[in-house]
């Protein structure tokens, strides 16, 4: 059972026990009632006190029973909750720590709550896509109001429970341990006369109601289009203005409602594989790691830049090398200047700068860097230079220390070949601008230690990104899949399509950039350099000329003034290109192809089903151990639209058996040699089955 039960000297205390969070899982519910019976048939209870072990009162409903019986089987969290509320006993909830979602409500249903200083309350329903759908919409406007309730509830956002002392969410503020307190004042209240609160009977009262909801609405409206759960907490919230039972039978019609909806299962998705994303397979968690507390960065450039600044963020001192001192004073100017438009926006201090800054130490010769726990290098994108930089830090980094490398393409087990520690050497593929985007894809050598990636992994976590673990491959994962899907883009081009077309399709799917706004941004000369490999490497991948043509008029994109779009000097807008159109039209024409009208529904399929092919292959291949994993990869670094919670869950929600379908049409059209279905799509098709079963 995860709930245990005591009583002594009058006063019965349950405690949820369900780690890691008390998630109020089916067992964990019953565990609840069971101990509710007792307290109420044992005539020597006086009063009950429900607390949490561990490090949360309850972080919620157990997310990983959505979608499974156990989410609804009885005792539902709203049975266990009127079980409590309905008690002749007084019922005091003793709250540390975190008390969210249905962990609040559970609150919420008790008579009573005693909270710790600094627990973090919240409903974050609306982040997993629903509503809170045990009350919560209707009783925490009873006990806080409804513009305060409101504003919790549509941003889930996590408030510090002492902020709700002065109203009747809370009966006392504990300074030190909770449970003796609440102990104590459920002795109290055991003695007090008369009927015990309950929260239902309060009522909600607001000098306009209806005004503020309607500004609610449309404010939120404006920024949630994708995303039925704010305004549908909205409703439910306005629904607390109705008698209790009404409000509660609308706010389980709004959560059923949302809990069905794609956006939901995406955004629950998204939260799990967030988790488990740092969950290697064949690395034991308890895996010892190594102590980070000094780093040094190779390189001072755009990226050692960008990547020094995630540690200086953390509070962890760095050193960064440069060849030429011109190049170091640039590279900090540019750290500082970034520090400084953050503090001019009000999201640091001027002390935050100084502190940060005082953590960045520079240097031109690598002797200074021998302590440092672990390294990272970000030089120019060449092997031959790799090779330079592994070899000399190889001779003089301490013993343990980790040696990383940014290599975006190029194979880290040849890196680490250039050293006598291969189990040292890790890839860490940051996303430029390195400071700002999420994603860090792990890259495992064959040699790299378990116990450097355990540290790495525990590392991103530390610098607040999204680390995935990546085996050696040309792309590991994301780029990997976006080659594919850049190749069908230009066929598209050859086919019918022009670059506007593409863009706006699969920016109305929810991208938030299409490929041909992306390339221009990158830069299109790193696409040319690849084909210009691939040409060399492999001949049977084929790609659009288009893209060649483009780069051999100079076109390489904002950083040319044009690329697939017109640009405008100062103006990043990308303006549809009347020559790169004609361009595209003619070439068709020299490939002897008629030009068709394509729909935003073939061109979606394309580029999304490109993505889901190649993820197969790479989840075959153990290059990524799972498909959330891939899913998570492009979440975090490939602005894949957050509610459709990434392409292998996009793919498992349209149904592998039709996304073969629709691959094999495919591969019976133009550059049909691009689409052969991967084996494990078609099994899992063949079986029914999705990739994140
Ligand atoms: N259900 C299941 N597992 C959960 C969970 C939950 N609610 N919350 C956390 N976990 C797991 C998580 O997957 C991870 O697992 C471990 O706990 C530590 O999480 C009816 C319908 C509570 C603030 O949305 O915000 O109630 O990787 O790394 O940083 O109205 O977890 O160790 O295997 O995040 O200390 C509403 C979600 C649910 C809260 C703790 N509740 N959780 O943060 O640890 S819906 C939420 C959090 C609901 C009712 C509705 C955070 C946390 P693993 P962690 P943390």
């Amino acid at each position: 059972m995860t709930a245990q039960y005591q009583s002594h000297d009058g006063i019965a205390v349950i405690t949820l026990d369900n780690p890691p969070v008390n998630g109020l899982g089916h067992s964990t519910r019953v565990g609840i009632v069971e101990g509710m019976t007792r307290a109420l048939d044992d005539a020597t209870v006086k009063a009950i006190v429900i607390t949490g072990a561990g490090k949360a009162f309850s972080g919620g409903a157990d997310i990983r029973e959505f979608g499974t019986p156990k989410a609804m089987q009885e005792p539902s969290l709203q049975t266990v909750i009127d079980t409590i509320e309905a008690s002749p006993k007084p019922v005091v909830a003793a709250i540390h720590a975190v008390a969210m979602g249905g962990g609040l409500e559970l609150a919420l249903g008790c008579h009573y709550r005693v909270t710790a200083k600094g627990a973090q309350i919240a409903l974050p329903e609306v982040n997993l896509g629903l509503l809170p759908g045990a009350g919560g919409t209707q009783r925490l406007p009873r006990v806080i109001g409804l513009e305060a309730a409101l504003n919790m509830i549509t941003s889930g956002n996590a408030i510090p429970s002492e902020k709700f002392a002065d109203t009747k969410l809370f009966d006392h503020v504990a300074s030190d341990d909770v449970l003796p307190a609440a102990v104590k004042f459920a002795r109290n209240v055991a003695a007090a006369p008369g009927q015990h609160p309950q929260v239902r009977n309060l009522k909600v009262q607001h000098k306009n109601a209806e005004g503020y909801l309607g500004f609610a609405r449309s404010t939120l409206a404006a920024t949630s289009q994708r995303f039925p759960a704010p305004l549908k907490c909205v409703d439910a919230v306005a629904a607390s203005l109705k008698p209790f039972e009404q409000g509660m039978k609308d706010e389980r019609d709004g959560f059923l409602y949302l809990l069905s909806t794609p956006e939901s299962r995406a955004l629950r998705h998204a939260f799990l594989a967030g988790r488990a994303a740092s969950k290697i397979p064949d690395v034991p968690g308890d895996t010892p790691t190594r102590k980070i507390a000094k780093v040094a960065v190779i390189g001072a450039g755009t990226m050692g830049g960008g990547i020094s600044m995630n540690f200086l963020n953390a509070g962890i001192p760095v050193t960064m090398l440069e060849m030429k001192s011109d190049a170091l004073e640039r590279g900090v100017a540019t750290i500082r200047r970034n520090y400084e438009s953050s503090a001019k926006k009000g999201k640091l201090t001027q002390d935050d700068v100084e502190q940060r800054m005082n953590l960045l130490r520079t240097t031109l010769s690598y002797d200074d860097i021998g302590d440092a726990d672990l390294v990272i290098e970000a030089v120019f994108e060449e092997m031959g230079v790799k090779e330079a930089v592994f070899r000399k830090l190889d001779g003089v980094m301490k013993q343990g220390a980790i040696l990383a490398s940014n290599t975006s393409t190029l194979d880290v087990n040849t890196i680490a070949s250039f050293t006598t520690r291969p189990q040292d050497v890790v890839g860490m593929h940051f996303f430029s601008p390195a400071n700002v985007m999420k994603l860090l894809e792990v890259v495992r050598g064959e040699k790299t230690g378990k116990d450097v990636l355990a540290t790495v992994m525990q590392l991103g976590k530390k610098i607040k990104k999204v680390a995935v673990v990546a085996g050696v491959c040309d792309g590991f994962i994301g780029n990997r899949m976006l080659e594919q899907y850049s190749r069908q883009a230009g066929f598209l081009l050859d086919e019918g399509a022009l670059p506007e077309q593409v863009d706006r399709a699969i920016e109305t799917f929810g991208f938030a950039m299409g490929p041909f706004r992306m390339i221009d941004m990158a830069g299109n000369d790193i696409g040319w350099a690849i084909r210009k490999r691939r040409a060399i490497e492999q001949p049977e991948f084929t790609y659009s000329k288009t893209g060649d043509l483009l780069c051999e008029a100079g076109r390489f994109g904002q950083k040319a003034g044009a690329g697939w779009y017109d640009y405008e000097p100062g103006d990043r807008k990308a303006y549809p290109s009347p020559q790169v159109n004609e361009m595209i039209v003619r070439h068709s024409k020299d490939l002897g192809i008629a030009r068709r009208k394509i729909s935003d529904a073939e061109i979606v399929e394309r580029l999304v089903f490109a993505l889901v092919n190649e993820g197969a292959l790479i989840l075959e291949e153990g290059i990524a151990s799972k498909a959330s994993d891939i899913d998570m990869v492009y979440l975090s670094g490939y602005g894949f639209p957050q509610f459709r919670g990434g392409p292998m869950l996009y793919a498992d929600q349209f149904g592998l058996y039709n996304v073969a379908q629709a691959i094999q049409r495919c591969a019976k059209g133009y550059r049909g040699e691009a689409w052969q279905v991967a084996p494990l799509l078609q099994k899992l098709a063949d079986e029914g089955k999705g990739f994140n079963d």
